[in-house]
């Protein structure tokens, strides 16, 4: 029978939206994902990195994760393979490696100093090879560049380019020296497919997704030519959106399971099926239920009153963003709009039950535009971004404007830096 390989990435588990946790909807994909490996007859599961939210996640993540692993032992699907992403703690992923092992979950937290070791060769329960796997991991700028002294930005970035093409030549190399290794009438059967963590040149991505910028400046997009030939698939993480690498059908982003910010709440999620035919990949984008409605709300007063109304009237758990974009100054907004889903509620089903209705967060345009040139005594953090916040400390310190792009050159790589710092590392 063709081998069928799970494709899934950018789990993010134990990520949060304003605060509000989403540990429910993180075991109803999970309990989804078990049914569908069933149901799919799958023989592989593949994570592409970004398996965590972070590199220190709590209890309750890592109990979802490990309880996962070991029910998917109990169903047909035999292996599992797990790379990090950038939101991964490298050595946290690694830790329970040899455990895992012991359950076929085959985990590559950080680059291997010896390309060897990204390479996984799956068997059957008779030994026999069912694919070589190239598990490269998210590559960290200084896994694959070394730095020297006087570098422009365009140079580290040429230079980061070639390091992780370099890293797939070599890896798929070796997948490929295995492969030859094989008796010919077992390796006419046996797909070789790499994975990675990585933004492609014309990626798509949308706003408010939680996809962070890689590497300094953004600039190092690989192209889809840095994968071999050899690769009969490549399962990528990283970018949230589903999707082919430049038209390679056989190069794709599955995507995230979940919409992880409001900007993505109405697109479909999903997972990819691939089966193979001999070595040739067929795939099938499998539709993952949406497991807590998110809407994103835009408008005046009246607009988001009546808006409201319509969501309380479905009557289905939503959680709410909103976004106030009139030209009134509404002094009670927050309470007007909260009052709106309560009421509405009351009237409709004649009981004091909570609404199910959520509204996370509210962003009055109005008063943020009001507020921009004057005193922003009423924005909060929530509303900027890091580099909303160095901008203003630029402005605050009246820095010259040429002196500007090497600080925020400088900023980025400390903030880079943070991100990717393994705090627990020792
Ligand atoms: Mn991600």
């Amino acid at each position: 029978m063709a081998l069928r390989i799970l494709h899934t990435s950018d789990w993010h588990l134990g990520r949060a939206l304003y605060g509000q946790k989403r540990y429910e909807e993180f075991d109803a994909l999970l309990d989804w994902m078990i049914s569908t490996l069933q149901q799919q007859h799958a023989d592989v599961l593949l994570i592409a990195g970004d398996v965590f939210d972070t590199g220190t996640p709590s209890n309750r993540a890592m109990q979802q994760y490990y309880r996962f692993l070991t029910r998917v032992s109990g169903t047909g699907c035999r292996h599992v393979v797990v790379i990090g992403g950038n939101h991964d703690s490298p050595t946290f992923l690694n830790a329970p490696r040899e455990l895992l092992k012991v359950l076929n979950v085959h985990v590559v937290g950080a680059k291997a100093d010896d390309v060897a070791d990204e390479v996984i060769v799956l068997r059957d329960s008779n030994q026999q090879t069912q694919a070589i796997i190239c598990a490269t991991p998210y590559l960290r700028d200084r896994d694959v560049r070394s730095a020297e002294a006087g570098e422009s930005i365009e140079d580290k970035a040429q230079k980061l380019l070639e390091g992780i093409q370099a890293h797939y030549a070599a890896v798929t190399a070796q997948a490929e020296a295995l492969h030859a290794a094989l008796p010919a009438d077992e390796a006419a059967h046996v797909p070789i497919i790499a994975m990675g963590h990585l933004f492609t040149a014309g990626g798509r991505t949308t706003d408010g997704d939680g996809v962070r910028d890689l590497y300094v400046g953004s600039i190092a997009h690989v192209g889809a030519s840095i994968f071999p030939p050899a690769l009969d698939y490549v399962a990528l993480g990283h970018l949230h959106v589903p999707q082919a690498v430049s038209g390679n059908e056989h190069i794709r982003y599955c995507g995230s399971p979940i919409a992880m910010g409001f900007g993505e709440a109405l697109q479909q999620k999903s997972v990819c099926l691939i089966a193979f035919n001999q070595r040739k990949p067929e795939l099938t984008l499998i539709d993952i239920p949406c497991f807590q409605r998110l809407r994103q709300l835009r408008g005046d007063l009246q607009r988001l009153q009546s808006d409201l109304k319509v969501l309380v009237q479905d009557n289905v758990s939503t959680w709410v963003e909103i976004i106030y974009t009139g030209d009134e100054i509404v002094p009670d907004l927050r309470e007007q709009l909260e009052h709106c889903v309560i009421a509405d509620h009351v009237i409709a089903e004649h009981t004091n039950a909570q609404s199910p209705v959520t509204i996370l967060r509210i962003k009055n345009q109005r008063s943020s535009a009001l507020l921009s040139n004057s005193d922003s005594a009423q924005q909060t953090l929530d509303d900027l971004t890091p580099k909303d916040v160095f901008e203003k400390c630029l402005d605050a310190n009246n820095v010259a404007s040429e002196q500007r792009p090497a600080l925020q050159l400088a900023w980025q790589e400390i903030l880079q830096q943070l991100h990717e710092h393994d705090t627990r590392a020792e």
